[in-house]
């Protein structure tokens, strides 16, 4: 229902009423406050080994995982890092922290040294809790040396790997034996304000490069009551659902949408360390999954993947696409192969909570959503749509900037007021950058990003962190990173670059340059060692991360040579001539 709060302002809500937001809880007692009533229900479940934890059990663990840290150190305000690929360890972790009223921020552990490091010193962590496999990687130079528990070094390392203690875990804590020998009375009384941080997830947002998200313990609360609480749930869940939860734990969308909104809901999560597409099949028809949450090139493979008649996938009844547009023809491919799901989209931005609009036929009460349609906006919240030269509020059907006001949305950029300001302006009103409309039937579609940002897969490949590689090349004078349309993808990062006078560099270079190590011996080093072993697919994962610039997803995948980049007065890079030049080139 669009009401005119001030005559030239419409403001978008729910069609669904508001509810009352337990806002005073901290995150952990919000998510587990019903956990008494069902401690024997299934909780977790590590697809992997088929170990399954009830809410007791999760309860108890993460009381002791939260005495373990604090046994290493973490006090209140603290910031934790994770990197981990999805496990039951990574929700003992973060509830762990979340119980000390500590942060957890979580990263890619495929991501390069580099890239970790960059996060690691923005957040000020001390302390990584990660897989064995990746230790190495916080060897790298940048980071501080790796000193065990207790000691004056200035970074602890917690590795959650069961068995015997492999020997790349030299100086690490073991997870398990720390958490085996930890009292669950020893967490300490902590008194936790609505308004402290719980999550620092890293998105560049609408502009430059990644920066700490600040999410409270609040504004996590209200962002999952706003999916899952009220007598009719936006996204109904219920004890006796189980969660797929495939897409990565250290991406809001899974943390939030998946985990969080599973947990309150007394959902089991069904965790899955990475997407393999037989174990996923196998995991949903084991496990009986009936809330899957993917992105669009997950649906894309799933269509297109003829195994999925060998699997009973009859108990899927949501499936929640997000983090990237899609398409009805890919909802059409899947759907006679999945007959009785409901298909729709969430639209979810980190810095906005993330929810901004969920399909309302994933309601206790569903009302129909049309295809492509991102749902309607959440319930508590109020959503407007502005032109974005003029800021001017835009009435229904007419596409412009959408801006999310609410209870939910971040704190603002750690440690950057100034972004913060340019994204968050003074009503209150979190600019996204995606311009989109809203329908009569306050549908919500989005059309076009005005910001940079550039979605690979869904995961976020920020233009400014590879325009300034290619800057730092001495062959190139300038350069503009873009998206390009891609059918697997969605999109993929493409560069134009002006040679530096005198220079003939080639595309090939350029990319090889942006995804390899400056250091040329690194790569000869790595073919060898490629050479010498039976690289495994996530051996060799391992080794190109740890020899190369950028993780996979950021690479370039075209180079256009032009003479120079376009810019406005101010000298922003117009990217939109770009992008546009692009689709001219595509339709010719
Ligand atoms: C078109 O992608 C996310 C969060 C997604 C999410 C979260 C909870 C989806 C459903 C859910 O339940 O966050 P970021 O910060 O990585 O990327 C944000 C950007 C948006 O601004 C928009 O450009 O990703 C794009 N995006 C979408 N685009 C997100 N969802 C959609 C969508 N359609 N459904």
């Amino acid at each position: 229902v669009a009401e005119a709060v001030a005559p030239e302002v419409t403001v978008f809500r729910s069609k669904l009423p508001d509810i009352e937001i337990p806002s005073h809880l901290p995150l952990h007692e919000y998510c587990f406050a019903r956990a008494s009533e069902h401690p024997d229900a299934p909780c977790l479940i590590a697809a992997a080994t088929g170990t399954t934890y009830t809410y007791a059990e999760t309860l108890v663990l993460c009381r002791k995982a939260a005495a373990s840290l604090r046994g290493l150190g973490v006090r209140q305000g603290d910031r934790v890092m994770l990197l981990l690929h999805n496990c039951v360890e990574f929700v003992l972790a973060f509830f762990g922290a979340s119980l000390l009223g500590a942060v957890t921020t979580a990263a890619n552990p495929f991501c390069t040294p580099q890239e970790i490091h960059k996060q690691f010193s923005a957040s000020g962590a001390r302390l990584v809790v990660t897989h064995s496999a990746y230790v190495d990687k916080l060897r790298h130079d940048a980071f501080p040396r790796i000193g065990g528990a207790g000691g004056d070094a200035a970074l602890t390392v917690v590795t959650v790997d069961g068995g015997d203690t492999p020997p790349e875990d030299e100086g690490c804590v073991a997870f398990w034996e720390m958490v085996a020998s930890a009292d669950e009375a020893d967490v300490p009384e902590v008194s936790i304000s609505p308004d402290d941080p719980v999550a620092l997830p890293f998105s560049s947002g609408t502009t430059g490069l990644p920066k700490g998200v600040v999410l409270t313990h609040g504004g996590q609360v209200a962002g999952v009551a706003q999916q899952v609480d009220g007598e009719n749930p936006n996204l109904h869940m219920r004890e006796g659902d189980v969660a797929l939860c495939v897409l990565p734990l250290f991406h809001i969308f899974s943390l939030n949408s998946v985990l969080l909104c599973a947990l309150r809901a007394g959902a089991a999560v069904m965790l899955m360390p990475r997407f393999e597409m037989g174990a996923m099949l196998e995991g949903i028809q084991r496990w009986r999954v009936t809330v899957a949450a993917v992105v669009p090139p997950l649906v894309l493979a799933l269509a297109k993947n003829a195994a999925l008649e060998n699997y009973d996938l009859s108990s899927v009844r949501i499936v929640l696409s997000g983090a990237a547009p899609l398409g009805k023809d890919l909802v059409d491919a899947l759907r006679a192969r999945v007959p009785q799901a409901i298909f729709g989209q969430g639209y979810g931005m980190t810095e906005a909570g993330p929810v901004l609009s969920m399909c309302p036929a994933f309601a206790k009460e569903p009302s129909p959503a049309k295809p492509g349609s991102c749902g309607t906006v959440v319930r508590n919240a109020e959503l407007k749509v502005v032109d974005p030269d003029t800021g001017l509020s835009l009435g229904r059907n007419l596409p412009g900037e959408i801006c999310i006001r609410g209870p939910q949305i971040m704190k603002g950029y750690l440690n950057d007021p100034e972004a913060t300001a340019r994204t968050i302006d003074a009503g209150g009103w979190l600019h996204t950058g995606d311009i989109g409309y809203v329908d009569d039937d306050d549908e919500v579609f989005i059309v076009d990003r005005v910001k940079e940002l550039i979605k690979f897969k869904g995961f976020q490949v920020p233009p400014a962190e590879l325009e300034a590689l290619l800057l730092a090349h001495p062959s190139i004078a300038d350069a503009a990173v873009v998206p390009q349309k891609d059918d697997a993808a969605g999109e993929v990062p493409v560069a134009f670059v002006v040679r530096a006078a005198d220079s003939d560099i080639a595309e090939d270079a350029i990319k090889d340059f942006v995804s390899k190590q400056v250091c040329h011996g690194c790569v000869a080093i790595f073919l060898l060692m490629l050479d010498g072993m039976e690289a495994t697919v996530a051996v060799t994962t391992v080794l190109l991360t740890i020899f190369f610039q950028v993780v996979f997803y950021k690479r370039l995948h075209k180079v256009y040579f032009t003479h120079s980049i376009p810019k406005s007065a101010s000298g922003k890079i117009l990217r939109r001539e770009l992008r546009a030049k692009l689709a001219a080139a595509a339709t010719a």
